[in-house]
């Protein structure tokens, strides 16, 4: 048997709060005695890394493609969320006070009956699954990243969207209390809430996740907590995180970047290499952790679930 001399499930304690450190020995001692000893190799690796303790149920991802994943550490401690702070490396920090609890999700606008999801009730009626996808920020990095979701496709059919609607218009929550960048006013970094926009086809393809978290437990803070979009064949700012509304609507939605900079980024978004952004170059990125440069994918690597959305559109015009 395998004798563990330090308590692997716990991180240091500057690194949690006493609510997380609490939940985290719950999850665990739910696992039981006999499980403890059964995975305690597997205990011993999740701490080497600090990942927490799975507490999502899920269908593990085949990773057909054979991925290489990034780690947890490199996914959670590089974040961009503009409602907290620029500082890709900061975020965590500022983060980790974030109050998730009793979430809910407005369904609004073209649906049979407009309704507010409570977010833990949802849950239970959603079985979740693994999704091993690539990540790539129109910045020039990139990650894998084993997110847990649904398809928002099964939420769509869940709630309903009259023929007419043609978009899908998503919200982050708007709190100044809660994110600092919010409460500077006028001179908040961007305008908020942060809104993205999907085409109805692009909403319902199979690749289109509504993820609730990463390695097995549910999404950190910095990541997007409690439930984000993630939409792996465009640019990262598409995943929007922290949603709070989901509207269906028939005129295409203005999103956050493009109403920052419409000249630099678009509706669509894409990963395409060979499109440039008018500042750089985006035949390449770096992937997190690696010193050399790979090449970009057309589509991010997933243009055979989905360059039929797009055939007979000029992708150099819509960006
Ligand atoms: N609400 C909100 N969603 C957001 C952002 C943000 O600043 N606010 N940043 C976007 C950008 S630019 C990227 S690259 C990804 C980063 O996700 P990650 O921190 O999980 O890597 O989130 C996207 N979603
Ligand atoms: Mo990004």
């Amino acid at each position: 048997m395998k004798i563990i001399k330090k308590p692997s499930w716990q991180l240091n304690e500057n690194e949690v709060t006493p609510k997380e450190l609490f939940d985290k020995r719950r999850n665990f001692l739910k696992l039981g005695a006999a499980s403890l000893v059964a995975s305690g190799a597997i205990l011993e690796t999740l701490a080497k890394d600090n990942i927490p303790i799975k507490n999502l149920d899920f269908i593990k991802d085949k990773n057909l493609n054979n991925l290489k994943l990034n780690t947890y550490e490199q996914i959670t401690t590089y974040n961009n969320f503009y409602e907290f702070t620029t500082s890709k490396t900061r975020v965590k920090d500022l983060a980790r006070t974030f109050d998730t609890s009793n979430w809910t999700i407005d369904i609004d606008g073209l649906v049979e009956k407009e309704m507010t999801l409570d977010l833990d009730d949802l849950m239970k009626t959603m079985s979740l699954e693994e999704r091993i996808y690539r990540f790539r920020c129109v910045e020039g990095w990139s990650m894998v990243v084993p997110w847990i979701g649904f398809t928002l496709k099964d939420l769509i059919k869940k709630v309903k969207p009259l023929s007419k609607a043609k978009y899908v218009r998503f919200e982050t929550l708007l709190d100044e209390e809660q994110f600092p960048d919010q409460a500077r006013g006028i001179f908040a970094t961007i305008k908020y809430p942060y809104v993205e926009g999907l085409r109805m086809d692009e909403a319902m393809n199979d690749l289109t996740l509504m993820a609730v978290g990463l390695y097995g437990s549910k999404m950190p803070n910095q990541n997007g907590a409690p439930i984000r979009l993630i939409v792996p064949w465009k640019y990262g700012f598409k995943s929007i995180k922290s949603i709070v509304r989901i509207s269906f609507v028939e005129e295409q939605p203005v999103n956050s970047w493009q109403e920052q900079n419409s000249r630099e980024y678009g509706f669509y978004a894409n990963v395409n290499p060979n499109v440039d952004h008018p500042r750089w170059s985006q035949k390449r990125e770096r992937v997190l952790g690696k010193f050399f440069k790979q090449d970009t994918l057309m589509f991010n690597g997933y243009e055979k679930e989905v360059a039929h959305l797009y055939k007979g559109m000029d992708l150099r015009k819509f960006i």
